[in-house]
């Protein structure tokens, strides 16, 4: 990647506004937070906003509140008229929620600097590698390239975007060059233990006590090469947990011996059904997501259909199945 055109940009400019995506994760919040030691780094102005909140496992990457939230930390009136706005972790205009018309009515130039597959036309600087395993690996590039170092808490919040991106370092996107630059990192004050603890290691009972029920009916299909299971409404009313403690489930579910691809449907307050999907390779969950106007990487993916639960698992169910190149032999609605 050539980062001297982005060098350029951020020398010709002296005011930025770093978004992501909604549902911000690690690599959103990590390559956010690169993003903007590079460009304090410069002296420039920084502000970062998104659409959404940091989930609760991933607040110790915003304890000094750097990362606002429109309508919570910040009013649209108020957020800078800036030279530069800079997206990361997201080329989709859906997938930057309510900052997207914000986005839109303003003269900024715009950069992305992403490694999703899936792409609209932002008028923007592109930054994309989609054979990097994160954004955050872009970012660490970028101010390699530039002379800029990270102090430790950038280390670590850049460290945290990479490792949960590729699944601390065991998904296919890991590559030598993902190891050197996570080495480092560790060298500028990244502590693996500590992130990990922080991530993964924080579990509320709810979260556990949702784990089980779901997990305990996984609904196995096309010989075992596709295991999915849901959360309704009511697991997660009667275990007193939230859609984000549904997270890790789908994974699971592609653990099974045999399993190719794997999905959860988890029903929402507003009554949509939001689904995680996951495949080996030479599967494709990206391509089968945008059936349903969703998105994601290759093997990692997500959309949200419309409810009810049993027919929107029943689409998705039938799109996996023709995947897989499997036939539908339930019957036409799955008994939950
Ligand atoms: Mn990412």
């Amino acid at each position: 990647m050539d980062w001297n055109p982005l060098k350029t940009l951020i020398e010709e400019h002296q005011s930025f506004l770093i978004t992501s995506h909604v549902r911000p994760d690690a690599d959103a919040l990590g390559s956010e937070l690169g993003m903007r030691a590079i460009l304090m780094a410069f002296g420039k102005q920084v502000t970062i906003v998104n659409a959404s909140a940091p989930p609760s496992n991933l607040h110790f990457m915003n304890a000094d509140g750097l990362v606002l939230k429109l309508n919570e930390n910040i009013t649209r009136a108020n957020v800078p008229k800036v030279d530069v706005i800079i997206i990361v972790d997201t080329s989709a205009w859906q997938q930057l929620g309510t900052m997207a018309d914000l986005i839109q009515a303003v003269p900024s130039k715009r950069v992305v600097i992403d490694h999703h597959v899936s792409a609209d036309q932002m008028d923007s600087v592109e930054f994309k590698d989609i054979d990097s395993a994160a954004t955050g690996e872009l970012i660490f590039e970028a101010a390699e390239s530039m002379g800029v170092t990270f102090d430790s808490d950038t280390a670590n919040w850049l460290y945290a975007a990479i490792a949960t991106d590729t699944g601390w370092f065991r998904f296919p996107s890991t590559t030598a060059r993902t190891m050197r630059i996570a080495a480092k990192l560790i060298d500028m004050g990244a502590v693996p233990h500590n992130i990990y603890n922080l991530v993964h290691e924080q579990s509320s009972l709810a979260r556990i006590r949702l784990s089980g029920r779901v997990l305990g009916r996984i609904q196995s299909e096309a010989e075992g090469r596709l295991n999915w299971v849901y959360a309704d409404a009511k697991d997660l009313s009667e275990t007193a947990s939230v859609p984000s403690d549904t997270e890790s489930l789908v994974n699971v579910c592609l653990t099974v011996v045999g399993s190719e691809a794997a999905f959860i449907a988890v029903e929402l307050q507003t009554g949509q059904i939001k689904f995680s999907l996951r495949c080996r390779p030479p599967h494709n969950v990206a391509k089968l997501a945008e059936q349903f106007n969703g998105g994601g990487h290759r093997l990692a993916s997500g959309a949200t259909l419309p409810g009810p639960l049993i027919p929107a698992i029943d689409q998705m169910r039938k799109a996996f199945l023709e995947m897989l190149g499997a036939s539908d032999s339930k019957p036409s609605e799955p008994q939950l």
